[in-house]
């Protein structure tokens, strides 16, 4: 723990507590302990002082590790944690972080993103008040199971939501809807071998603490936002949380439980579809998951076909 943080940590215990006190308590010079309080106030926590001591009268709205880490239960997710204000792509910060060797369950998370990404080249709106972070995996699994860690991603953030009073359903196979709207996309990036995942990046944006207007106007119509959905602002630390809960609880798990705790919590199956693939758009009824998570569809001729990748659009049913 940086000296900072344990900083952070006096002034959570205490009244009101003296920079003699703390230095003295954590063995350090009283030069650190007044850096340290400069770093947190630049962060935004609001400190009073005076010759007595040092009053912790606020903290700020953000997912810093400071603030995570005394709420975090998990093992592995969350072991290390890079916090930013602002950033082009946390998946893009993440990728460098494997690189450089940053452990399995590790992430990195924004506050907003400047060019945050979708799948296929696609943007991702990511203004302030969101959840915008990224996980770096690196899984004992072949690299054709991979796409069922993005379908326990999904399942992860509809638990969590489901816990904090949301009925989130998940859409084949990145999104997870409120309603038939979009609140959450996945973008999960692999790099290794045809026969070895070296990690995983896997992005998750959530639309929390935001307002639809703040999407650009051509998304508006398929997107909600959690404030939206409840009429108040969440408290998306303990949201943040709950999903690397969530997370870590069925990356443990066999992925054919995985795939079951997706089907509970699935909207696409049994729903009438149109999948649009790089081949071309395939319709009919969404029967079931593959081992792979891939999307099995009935054709109208009775025919199944099953699908690995591609974007879903739901139907209504006739
Ligand atoms: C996704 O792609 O849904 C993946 C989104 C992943 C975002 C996270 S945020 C943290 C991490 N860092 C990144 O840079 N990315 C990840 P896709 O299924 O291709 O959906 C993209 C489409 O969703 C866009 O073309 C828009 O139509 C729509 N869209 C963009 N921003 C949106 C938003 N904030 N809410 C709802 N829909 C949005």
């Amino acid at each position: 723990m940086s000296t900072t943080e344990a900083v952070l940590g006096l002034l959570r215990q205490k009244q009101k507590v003296s920079g003699e006190a703390m230095a003295k308590s954590l063995k350090v010079s009283r030069t650190a302990v007044w850096k340290a309080m400069n770093s947190l106030r630049e962060l935004g926590y609001n400190i009073e002082g005076d010759p007595k001591g040092y009053h912790l009268v606020s903290a700020p709205d953000i997912l810093h590790p400071y603030e995570l880490n005394p709420l975090l239960k998990t093992k592995i997710f969350g072991k290390k944690i890079e916090h930013h204000i602002t950033i082009g792509s946390t998946n893009e910060r993440a990728r460098e972080l494997a690189e450089e060797g940053w452990p399995d369950g590790s992430f990195v998370v924004s506050e907003a993103q400047e060019t945050g990404k979708g799948r296929l080249g696609r943007a991702w709106s990511s203004p302030p008040g969101g959840i915008w972070f990224s996980l770096i995996l690196i899984p004992d699994m072949r690299p054709s199971q991979a796409p069922t860690l993005t379908l326990a991603g999904g399942t992860a953030v509809a638990n969590a939501l489901a816990e904090n009073g949301f009925d989130a359903r998940l859409k084949w196979p990145n999104d997870v809807l409120i309603g038939d709207k979009k609140v959450c996309g996945i973008l999960t990036e692999m790099s290794g071998e045809m026969e070895r995942i070296d990690y995983i990046v896997m992005g998750i944006g959530i639309n929390a603490n935001c307002k639809v207007e703040d999407l650009p106007k051509e998304y508006r119509a398929k997107a909600t936002t959690l404030q939206e959905a409840r009429g108040t602002p969440v408290d998306r630390k303990k949201i943040l949380v709950d999903i690397l809960e969530a997370f870590e609880e069925l990356y443990g798990l066999s992925t054919e439980d995985m795939l079951i705790q997706w089907k509970e919590r699935s909207f696409t199956l049994g729903k009438n579809v149109k999948v649009h693939t790089q081949k071309g758009d395939i319709l009919g009824v969404a029967k079931d998951l593959d081992p792979t998570g891939a999307l099995i569809i009935e054709l109208p001729s009775g025919e199944r076909q099953t699908i690995y990748s591609g974007d879903c659009e739901h139907l209504r049913n006739a």
